[in-house]
């Protein structure tokens, strides 16, 4: 079994301590740590993905399992950071109010922090007030919001229409993500940008940054 497999095998069993033993490993041997997310931890978590779909896993193995891929992501962090090249901009960035899941965020968070861009973290469970209230207060040039459930992308249009209330809807960019979201209903709700993965959203903010420089 390649050591790629094995980060996915244990990821799924939830061995948090073995997968962070097993990035360093494969980034230590000279892998790609980009390679070691897109086939190591990512196809893992696809896998428990399937399964708690299926109910052949539950919520406390889905559980485990995040919180061994967020293991794993945090030993990539500092080398996806260094790979990237310092662009100035800053994005505030959260998963929307209702909605508590955070692996997609942070992944997109880390990418962004690997393209050099300042990331003001929101955390999850996030009310569009304080997405406008921190893009206003902090300056920032995009607002990112990520959904994982069809009862709260919805919330995503409250983050515009707020943005227009409070009179910035021209100074900021809005970007959303996250599994239930594609570009129709970007369109349908006057957002800027929809990204379908971490690797694309944290491209587009480096050039909207850029843009608005
Ligand atoms: Co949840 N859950 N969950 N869950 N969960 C899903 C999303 C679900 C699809 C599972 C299913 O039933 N098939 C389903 C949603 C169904 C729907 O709405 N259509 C679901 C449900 C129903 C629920 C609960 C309601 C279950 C319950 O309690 N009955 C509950 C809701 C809690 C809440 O939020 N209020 C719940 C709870 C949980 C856990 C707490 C157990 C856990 C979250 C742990 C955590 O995040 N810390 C969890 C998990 C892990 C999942 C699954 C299994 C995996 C999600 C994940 O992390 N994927 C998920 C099933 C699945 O996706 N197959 C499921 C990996 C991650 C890397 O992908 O987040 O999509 P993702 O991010 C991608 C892209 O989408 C993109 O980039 C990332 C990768 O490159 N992206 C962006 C994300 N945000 C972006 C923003 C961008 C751009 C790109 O720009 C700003």
């Amino acid at each position: 079994m390649s050591v790629l497999e094995e980060i996915s095998e244990n990821l799924q069993k939830g061995k948090a301590k073995i997968v962070k033993e097993l990035v360093q490993n494969a980034v230590d041997s000279g892998i790609d740590p980009e390679t070691v997310l897109r086939e190591g931890l990512l196809p893992g978590m696809s896998v428990i993905g399937e399964k708690f779909k299926n109910n052949e896993v539950y919520v406390p193995e889905v559980l485990v399992a995040a919180r061994a891929m967020n293991t794993g992501a945090q030993v990539l962090k500092p080398y996806l950071e260094k790979a990237g090249v310092k662009a100035a901009g800053k994005v505030c960035i959260g998963t929307v109010q209702g909605d508590l899941h955070d692996i997609g965020k942070n992944l997109v968070k880390m990418m962004m922090e690997g393209k050099g861009l300042e990331v003001v973290d929101l955390g999850t469970d996030v009310a569009p007030e304080t997405f406008i209230q921190t893009a206003i207060e902090q300056n920032c040039q995009i607002i990112c919001c990520s959904a994982l459930l069809t009862t709260t992308m919805g919330v995503m249009e409250e983050v515009v229409k707020k943005a227009v209330e409070a009179g910035i809807r021209d100074k900021v960019k809005i970007m959303i993500g996250g599994a239930p979201v594609d570009e129709a209903f970007c369109e349908k709700i006057g957002a800027d940008k929809y990204t379908p993965d971490a690797a694309s959203a944290a491209d587009a903010a480096a050039e909207f940054c850029a843009s608005m420089a």
